[in-house]
């Protein structure tokens, strides 16, 4: 393989030559918000798009790096701030490195001994997740967007599984109009 480049756009989170990009419209990530919402509140917010990301996407092959930006919608659902879904790596080994390019927001990462820690971001953080920590980022601001780059073994995968059943231990709320984290009612059932 030959050495290669993209450009990234701050201002959109945009970028060049991408392999992959994905939309999550709420309709997609619904069981990974758990505050209560009645089947008419959720009907009526199927389409709403959450996030959208752009990945350059290598081979599965151990060595090499993936990365993408991804860039989070300002908003909330029923308090809940607009958010990625958030997963531990399928080769759970994996670590992976987050660039805030845009915006405000928080990472929270929490491992397989139910530690939790969040972190602040904004333009210019960088944030390096360990191997075996699940990850999700959140846009606590709610008229702007969030953008951020993130580097990742190829071979790292996703699992989704445990956060779309449980979630994280905490969810970050809008309260007030300012974020607040509360215990996530869902995690202890
Ligand atoms: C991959 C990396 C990111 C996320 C993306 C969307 O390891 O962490 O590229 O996939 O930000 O997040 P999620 O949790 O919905 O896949
Ligand atoms: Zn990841």
């Amino acid at each position: 393989m030959q050495p290669f480049y993209s450009l990234v756009n701050f201002s959109n989170g945009k970028v060049t030559d991408y392999h992959n990009k994905a939309i999550r419209k709420y309709k997609d990530m619904e069981n990974f918000f758990k505050m209560y919402l009645t089947k008419d509140i959720k009907a009526n917010l199927k389409e709403k798009t959450i996030y959208e990301s752009y990945e350059i996407r290598l081979p599965k092959k151990n060595g090499n790096l993936s990365w993408c930006t991804t860039i989070i919608y300002p908003g909330d659902i029923a308090g809940e701030y607009f958010m990625t879904k958030g997963h531990f790596h399928k080769n759970d080994i994996s670590a992976e490195l987050y660039l805030c390019i845009q915006g405000e927001g928080y990472i929270i990462m929490q491992n397989h001994e139910g530690k939790f820690i969040d972190c602040k971001i904004v333009p210019g953080k960088a944030i390096s997740v360990p191997p075996e920590w699940g990850h999700r980022v959140i846009n606590s601001d709610k008229n702007n967007k969030l953008i951020f780059v993130a580097v990742y073994a190829s071979d790292a995968g996703h699992d989704y599984a445990f956060i779309e059943e449980k979630g994280f231990k905490k969810l970050l709320i809008s309260e007030n109009g300012k974020p607040k984290f509360i215990d996530n009612p869902n995690y202890q059932k």
